[in-house]
């Protein structure tokens, strides 16, 4: 058994295998391709791309045990990033936490910090500055255990600084953000799995810019936790949150309780969900048909 990790074996990617970093592979008796891969214990798995048909995942990482979701502090704070990808991180089956950085550049971290974590509701959010060393310890102590931590978040968030932090090396590349707007030159290209000094595993990966929806289990429930649990005081059980009477979503709303941007983005997710099953349908009828016309 090898680790998709080892330069190696990831070479061996064979056509239809859906290998990730993190993955455990076992080689075909030739030692040419992926026999086959061991069963994840988790996967942060997105939809590859937004256009066109194809009904593909894309695995980011596999086998983590905790996934920190990366945000700069000193851009403006991204709530409906954060929830896209709080419901991909609880459906992972990793334990989920919000990662600040570039904590250094800015006077007061809080109303960043209480933008974010607003939206993350159960999940811890630490601070940090990978180039300053602030907040390295307390990351690290996730490791305990032999644990395996992976960092995902858009690109120039300051991660591989981090990842350079944890290790007390540099072992990642990594490059200044745009003037203006602050975008990342997506430096890291390929993820990577490094060993932490002492115990446990990091798992870098480079900077993703969509996170779609991919199946979800109960990921969008867990992330929207706050707003299913008004849904149980609406009236009507059936009720769409929308102008039914004695909806208590749209009196949380009027009493400022809840964002009107929040419920409608959980109402986007759900939308995006579905749109998400139908077409899984329409692939494994498709499927099927084939089937039956290659039986006959
Ligand atoms: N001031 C400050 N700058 C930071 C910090 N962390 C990272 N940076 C800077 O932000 C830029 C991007 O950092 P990277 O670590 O390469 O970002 P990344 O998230 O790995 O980006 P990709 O690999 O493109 O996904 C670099 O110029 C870093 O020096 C920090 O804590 N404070
Ligand atoms: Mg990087
Ligand atoms: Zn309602």
């Amino acid at each position: 058994m090898r680790h998709a990790s080892d330069h190696e074996p990831l070479r061996m990617r064979n056509l239809f295998v859906d290998v990730a970093i993190g993955d455990w592979v076992v080689p075909s008796a030739d030692g040419e391709r992926i026999g086959h891969i061991i069963e994840r214990t988790s996967a942060f798995v997105r939809r590859a791309s937004f256009e066109g048909d194809r009904f593909e995942a894309d695995a980011l990482a596999a086998n983590i045990d905790v996934v920190f979701l990366v945000h700069a502090l000193g851009s403006p704070p991204n709530q409906r990033r954060l929830e896209r990808e709080l419901v991909l991180a609880f459906d992972s089956g990793a334990e989920p936490a919000v990662l600040l950085t570039k904590v250094d550049t800015v006077d007061d971290p809080e109303p960043g910090r209480a933008e974010l974590a607003e939206v993350a509701l159960g999940v811890p959010v630490l601070l940090a500055s990978g180039l300053a060393g602030i907040g390295i310890e307390p990351i690290r102590a996730y490791a305990r255990g032999n644990r395996t931590l992976a960092f995902l978040g858009a690109s120039g968030v300051g991660k591989s600084t981090l990842v350079n932090a944890l290790l007390d090396d540099k072992v990642m590349d990594t490059a200044a953000v745009r003037e203006g707007d602050q975008r990342g030159r997506h430096t890291t290209v390929t993820a990577q799995l490094l060993r932490l000094p002492g115990e446990g595993w990091l798992i870098d990966t480079p900077g993703v810019r969509a996170v779609s929806l991919w199946l979800s289990g109960d990921g969008i429930e867990r992330a929207f936790a706050d707003v299913f649990a008004l849904t149980d005081g609406c009236r009507f059980r059936d009720c769409k949150h929308d102008r039914e009477p004695g909806c208590a979503v749209q009196r949380a709303v009027t009493a400022g309780d809840l964002d009107p941007a929040r419920l409608s983005s959980l109402e986007r997710l759900v939308a995006e969900e579905a749109e998400l099953e139908a077409e899984q349908e329409r692939f494994v009828r498709r499927g099927d048909r084939r089937g039956q016309r290659r039986r006959r």
